[in-house]
């Protein structure tokens, strides 16, 4: 198996929080990121529905949590990555202040390895999406097994929106992988989810950060291939990877063509037994639907190759592709620059998320919502002019809150 190079890489700093620490004193909307959103807009945090102007306290000086956190984070204290993970995952106000502090020191620590490094990461992200049932988990068992016996360091992170509904499928998902859980080289994060696609990115994002400040140079993203976040993880990792199962027709068909072609790697597991022959057959029809498909690189051309967690076959040529892969966009310049439109997308796609809150939560709007759509149902206002009125709302109270600011 060909050795990894370890990587250093290059991330855009944070903008430096406010000094001030703030509390919620109530919360009215349905969605606990709408003090964190009027943050964004007045940089002082108010609650919309009631416009109270919420409690602010002067930071521990003495505590600084964050900075003992980061210190035990890359000095690789097992327990501080799972502390590191929980803190930038809270909803709680005085705790997401820390976070920003934790991950700004992550950045700074990361940034400064890339400069040591010539500016390439120091971690591969790699993300596993295919439907249910495909055999994400077994493969990852396998193959980061693989890898830590060949010296990495591999983090493995849930992405699945759909757990908080399923009583959290991803959280059985440890006990698929009995070896890797018990390896003192690989870490496996099962985060169970708000259920707002938005707030899973945001925390996977942040996770993958803190893995990298932990050390791990393989990052694995698994996600389900339902509803959004596969999409959602092609956003937030170098290279995306399709998991297959050697079966037809209908499964098959559950394949959005629309992730078939964002990926760089189509994987057709479960290539052992009596499935052999048909993971073969599947493996022709991938090859030749990308073969129909534009082509989105003019240096990489997606592949389609055999595996099986259970006779751990193909796993070595697999990981040769994806080492290939890696190679090829360092030498090309495009790990970085794939990065940072990622980062930007998710700066954007987090800020969209926010105001929608705000403005779902006003409380000029959010009771008017159901009667509207109705309207707009029923053919008596058009979408266009029910938006113009709440949209004309929303504005009102804002300008109203500026001056009273
Ligand atoms: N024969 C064979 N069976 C496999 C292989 N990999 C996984 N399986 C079986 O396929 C089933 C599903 O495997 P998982 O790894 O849980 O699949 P998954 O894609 O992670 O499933 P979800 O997380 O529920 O989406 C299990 O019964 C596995 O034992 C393989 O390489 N060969
Ligand atoms: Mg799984």
């Amino acid at each position: 198996m060909a050795a990894l190079q370890t990587r250093f890489f290059w991330t855009s700093s944070l903008v430096k929080h406010s000094s001030r620490t703030t509390q919620r004193t109530s919360l009215h909307c349905r969605n606990s990121l709408v003090p964190h959103s009027s943050w964004i807009l007045h940089n002082r945090p108010l609650c919309l529905s009631s416009g109270h102007k919420t409690q602010e306290t002067q930071p521990q000086e003495a505590e600084r949590p964050a900075k003992k956190l980061f210190r035990e984070l890359v000095s690789e204290h097992r327990a501080a990555i799972a502390q590191c993970i929980t803190l930038v995952e809270s909803t709680h106000r005085a705790k997401q202040a820390q976070a920003r502090e934790l991950l700004a020191e992550i950045l700074a620590y990361l940034r400064k390895k890339t400069t040591e490094n010539h500016g390439i990461p120091p971690s591969f992200r790699i993300g596993l999406t295919g439907p249910p049932g495909a055999g994400k988990s077994t493969f990852i068992e396998a193959f980061g097994k693989q890898l830590t016996e060949a010296g990495h360091k591999v983090a493995v992170l849930a992405v699945d929106p759909s757990s908080s509904y399923s009583g959290g499928s991803l959280l059985g998902d440890k006990t698929r992988m009995p070896e890797l859980t018990r390896d003192m080289r690989a870490y496996i994060r099962a985060s169970p989810t708000s259920g707002s696609l938005g707030g899973v990115a945001r925390n996977t994002n942040d996770a993958i950060v803190v893995c990298e400040g932990a050390g791990f140079d393989i990052i694995l993203v698994e996600t389900v291939g339902v509803g959004q976040s596969e999409y959602a993880v092609a956003d937030m990792v170098d290279m995306l990877l399709l998991l297959v199962p050697p079966a037809g027709g209908d499964e098959l068909q559950g394949i959005k063509r629309g992730i078939v072609e964002k990926v760089d790697l189509i994987l057709v597991t479960k290539a052992d037994g009596e499935l052999k022959i048909p993971s073969r057959r599947v493996k022709t029809e991938y090859t030749s639907a990308l073969k129909l498909m534009r082509k989105r690189s003019a240096v990489w051309s997606p592949k389609v190759m055999q595996v099986s967690a259970v006779t751990k076959t193909g796993l070595t040529e697999a990981w040769d592709a994806m080492s290939e892969y890696r190679n090829i966009m360092v030498k090309y310049d495009l790990l970085l620059p794939k990065r940072s439109k990622q980062h930007r997308i998710w700066m954007w796609n987090h800020i969209r998320d926010n105001i929608m809150d705000i403005f779902r939560c006003h409380p000029d709007i959010g009771p008017e919502l159901p009667r509207m759509e109705a309207e707009v149902d029923q053919g008596r206002i058009t979408s266009g002019m029910a938006a113009d009125i709440l949209l004309g709302r929303f504005r009102a109270r804002m300008s109203w809150h500026d001056n009273d600011l």
